[in-house]
Parts: C-alpha cells; sequence; structure tokens
C-alpha cells in the first residue's frame, strides 16, 4: 500500500507535454500541522526525501487544514519546538506560506542536498537531493532510451523516414548532426530527390526551419542548440514530384496532402557542463552551395533594383513639381 501510493507520488508528467526536465510531486499531507505523535500524518512531507536531477521541478501540494512554508534551512526537529527551537532558513529557497488546497513548485537548476522546513511549523522537514546527471545514451523528451536509426511512417505510411544524430546526447553549444534518409516501405528502395522541410521546436517554440531536398544516401542538417530542455524534430510537407504526382491526379479521394505528410521525433538536450557559448555553424550540406548563389543574386539584385528604382523616382520627381506648378496658374 505504501508502495503503491509513493509509486503515485513520483508521477511523471513529462509524456503528454514533451517536457524533458521530469516533474515531482511532494503532498504535505492532513495532519502535518499537529506535532503530535500520534497524528495521522506519518511524514511532514510525502516523500520526504526525493532524488532528482537538475532542472527537474518539484511541486509541493497542502493538502492539509492548514497552511505550510516550503523553506529551505534546518527545521526544529521533532521536539526542538518544545526547546524554543523553529527551526532556520538559509535562504536559498521560500514558498512562503500557502493555504490547503494550494501548490508551489521550485525548479533546481543546481546540484546538492538541500534540506527544508515549514517555518511555522518546524517540525516538518524534508530532503531534496539533486544530482547532476547526463547519461551516455540517446533518449526521447520522454527519457525513454533510442536506439538508431529512429523510425518513423508518414501518417498515409508511404514514406518511411529514418532518423539518426551525432553524438547521441544533444548538449548545448555543441555541434550535433541529424542524418536522415527517405525509404518506401514497399520496395525497401532509397528514396531520393523527397522534398521536405526540416522543423525543430524547442520548448514550445519553432527554432529553426529549413527547406530540402534529399540526395541518395540522405540528407543532413547541423544544429547547435542554446538552452536545454526537450526538443521536437519534424519532417514535413515531404513530398516527391516524380513520384506522387500522377497519383494525385489519379486517386482524387484518398491522397494526403503534403502537408500532412510530417513526422515528429523527440529529444532531449541538456546543459553543456564544459561549454557556455558557440560560433554559428553551418546548417546545410556542402552540395547545397548553388542556394547559397542564388541567395547571394537576391542579396546583390534586391538593393540594386531599389537603387535604380530610387534614381528613376528622383529624376521624375522636379517634372511633377513643374506641373502642378503649371496648373495652379491656369
Ligand atoms: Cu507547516
Amino acid at each position: 500500500m505504501k508502495f503503491l501510493f509513493y509509486s503515485l507520488i513520483f508521477v511523471f508528467l513529462t509524456s503528454s507535454s514533451f517536457v524533458y526536465a521530469d516533474e515531482y510531486i511532494i503532498d504535505i499531507p492532513l495532519g502535518a500541522y499537529n506535532p503530535e505523535l500520534n497524528t495521522v500524518a506519518e511524514v511532514w512531507y510525502d516523500p520526504p526525501q526525493i532524488f532528482v536531477t537538475v532542472d527537474d521541478t518539484i511541486t509541493w501540494y497542502n493538502d492539509d487544514k492548514e497552511g505550510h512554508t516550503v523553506t529551505s534551512g534546518e527545521g526544529s526537529g521533532r521536539f526542538g519546538w518544545m526547546s524554543d527551537n523553529f527551526g532556520k532558513s538559509n535562504g536559498i529557497f521560500d514558498s512562503g506560506r500557502f493555504m490547503p488546497g494550494d501548490s508551489w513548485s521550485y525548479k533546481f537548476e543546481e546540484s546538492g542536498t538541500f534540506s527544508y522546513y515549514c517555518t511555522i511549523h518546524p517540525w516538518m522537514e524534508g530532503i531534496v537531493v539533486v544530482e547532476k546527471e547526463i547519461p551516455d545514451f540517446p533518449h526521447d523528451a520522454t527519457g525513454k532510451k533510442l536506439e538508431f536509426p529512429l523510425l518513423q511512417y508518414t501518417p498515409d505510411r508511404r514514406i518511411e523516414v529514418n532518423l539518426t544524430w551525432d553524438p547521441p546526447v544533444i548538449k548545448t553549444h555543441e555541434k550535433v548532426q541529424f542524418v536522415y534518409q527517405f525509404y518506401d516501405p514497399q520496395t525497401n528502395s532509397n528514396l531520393a530527390e523527397m522534398k521536405y522541410n526540416f522543423v525543430i521546436f524547442q520548448n514550445g517554440q519553432e527554432i529553426f526551419r529549413d527547406e530540402g531536398l534529399s540526395q541518395i544516401g540522405g540528407d543532413y542538417r547541423n544544429f547547435v542548440f542554446s538552452e536545454s530542455g526537450s526538443v521536437i524534430i519534424r519532417i514535413e510537407g515531404i513530398e516527391s514530384p516524380s513520384i506522387f504526382a500522377e497519383e494525385s491526379v489519379t486517386v482524387s479521394g484518398n491522397v494526403q496532402s503534403k502537408e500532412q505528410r510530417s513526422v515528429d521525433f523527440t529529444a532531449a538536450v541538456y546543459d553543456n557542463p564544459e561549454k557556455s557559448s558557440h560560433e554559428t555553424y553551418h546548417t546545410k550540406p556542402a552540395q547545397r552551395l548553388t542556394t547559397y548563389y542564388e541567395l547571394m543574386l537576391i542579396i546583390i539584385l534586391i538593393p540594386g533594383v531599389m537603387f535604380l528604382v530610387a534614381l528613376f523616382w528622383l529624376k521624375q520627381k522636379p517634372k511633377i513639381k513643374d506641373d502642378t506648378q503649371g496648373a495652379v496658374k491656369i
């Protein structure tokens, strides 16, 4: 029973929200306000000791019938209050008083052992142990270990997308290379010249988007993350004019639009313990140089055309003025 209760407390909230950092719940049970030995509460903070890793968040729920605090420092011990010991805070964190039915959350951004107590009921004591732990294997945003290559089918199951990244454990300010291939699941043949968009979302925001055209043997994009947290790697709008063009004409009803033909992968980015900044990297493969030339052309052409237009306009201007003056005269 107790084991079940503890298991329930260690609720893993990440699965639905793609949050990489874990969230833990500590319950302040009914009766925590009462220092008597015959209280219904066996512990004041449940669980009284918890092990988390850096960047995890703990939420304390007040299920008692009085207000409490979660204050870093040393409490009084169970009977200390009888000899005028009311604990001593150390100023690292302090929830202030929060009432029954309310909760308070704190994100632990540094490793260490943190004792805490309630300033109103100093016999209430708990400990949070925060460990700095970066695993040596790749995993998704929910913490599940991944085996490369990752494999996803588009919703219409017409295309299989394989993805790997290197290094397998993604850290901030360190270049990571995403390598991916497209396959026909029916023939198992490599699909080259697939048009797609490579998109990265982090903590709910789109942070990178690039168009691509796959080569035989796949394609890749480099990226350097500035922030830690969960990421979604989305390859969307997958289409091949040569394969799907005639299909969309003949079969009108059941064809997926290219926007829907997309796959999602999730990953976790860790704070790099060694680096705090990075230079910019080329994100695209070298063979994509033609697009750079096109871009250069636009960069040179647009200001050039604008300059000519401006020049022409300036020359025209005095003439217009003369015309209006002439009109006033008449
Ligand atoms: Cu209290």
